[in-house]
């Protein structure tokens, strides 16, 4: 019988790749909706029109994070194998405008979760996705799997409440549970308000002649990026081992705003100086500093290297954003 997956947020970016990944691999893959989540556009809408797959070897099922009697009824009736939850309000800066909704559902909903796979007669393993944002700003540089969590965010905060639930559950009631310690991820399917996408799309706009300018806040906050298809990629074989253990994964070099800009802008032929300008409305009031992880672990008793690099994800990001790409899908 094929195996079975479930997976929260399924229609964001890790989501998606994460269903196209698996069903790949022969899995019959459940995704939990949001009753508000508009399916034929978002970025499952390939999967979803295709009748080879919908309703065959992909299903979806309304539940909510903050609807547990919703949620413990998909998971009774699939009984999957596998659960991925890479649900919850994931945006940094917008923490610290709605703190308890982010909150409610990053990490109640993630306890919430907890005690119902607890409940169930055979719990399937647990893939919880956490982030590097829990590590706040660390005292040690590059961080890994034994580097304590100072969040500096309300999401931060949220997440790393999530990621020691995880732990508490795997160690007092044996679950197999894992916690994926994610630094950014991007690529063509990103949301909009994260600053790669933003950027990318603004470098295609501009040179469509759409858009004159780009306002972005602090240029010079450094960060971890990978492309989220490495990353999904490790969340899967991170269920595959025989002892659950937490699993860091980044590409361990840094780079700032700034050269995201440099990429984008360089690879549709423009010159950044002529459009870029900071806008304090996109300041945070708090940064994390230092995020850089080892992903030394992952690489050793995964297997896992990124394969893809910035400069190549960069790239590939803002030719998916001119209007020709875009209309074949990115
Ligand atoms: O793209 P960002 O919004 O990502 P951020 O805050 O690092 O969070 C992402 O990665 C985390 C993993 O470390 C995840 F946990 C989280 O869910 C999310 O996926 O911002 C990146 C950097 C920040 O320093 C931000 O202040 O870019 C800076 N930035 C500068 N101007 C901007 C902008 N960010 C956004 N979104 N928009 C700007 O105009």
């Amino acid at each position: 019988m094929a195996p079975k997956a479930l997976i929260t947020g399924i229609t964001g970016q890790d989501g998606s790749y994460l269903t196209e990944w698996l069903l790949g691999r022969g899995y019959e893959v459940h995704g939990v909706v949001r009753r508000t989540s508009s399916l034929e556009r978002s970025r499952l809408g390939h999967l979803y029109a295709d009748p080879s797959v919908y309703g065959r070897t992909l299903h979806l099922h309304y539940a909510d994070l903050d609807d547990p009697t919703t949620l413990r009824r998909v998971l009774v009736r699939v009984g999957p194998d596998e659960v991925y939850h890479l649900a919850g309000q994931s945006h940094v800066g917008l923490s610290f405008d709605i703190p308890e909704s982010t909150c409610e559902m990053t990490a109640m909903g993630t306890l919430r979760l907890l005690e119902m796979i607890r409940d169930l007669p055979k719990p399937p393993r647990l893939f919880h996705a956490g982030s590097s944002e829990m590590f706040g700003r660390p005292a040690v540089a590059p961080q890994d799997e034994h580097t304590p969590f100072q969040p500096v965010s309300p999401y931060g905060t949220a997440k790393a409440f999530a990621a020691q639930m995880v732990r508490i559950y795997r160690e007092a009631h044996g679950l197999y549970a894992v916690n994926g310690i994610l630094y950014n991820h991007e690529s063509p399917r990103r949301g909009e308000n994260f600053v790669t996408r933003k950027i990318c799309r603004a470098a295609a706009t501009i040179r469509e002649g759409r858009q004159r300018d780009l306002a972005l806040g602090d240029t010079s906050a450094l960060r971890d990026w990978g492309d989220a298809r490495d990353y999904v990629r490790g969340m899967w074989l991170s269920l595959q081992q025989e002892i659950p253990r937490d699993y860091l994964f980044a590409s361990g070099v840094l780079h700032s705003v700034q050269d995201v800009v440099e990429v984008a802008f360089a690879s549709v032929g423009l010159d950044w100086r002529h459009h870029v300008r900071q806008d304090p409305r996109f300041l945070r009031p708090a940064e994390p500093s230092n995020l850089v992880g080892n992903p030394a672990r992952a690489r050793e008793l995964l297997g896992w290297t990124p394969e893809i690099s910035f400069e190549r994800l960069i790239t590939e990001m803002t030719r998916a954003e001119l209007t020709g790409a875009r209309v074949s899908g990115a």
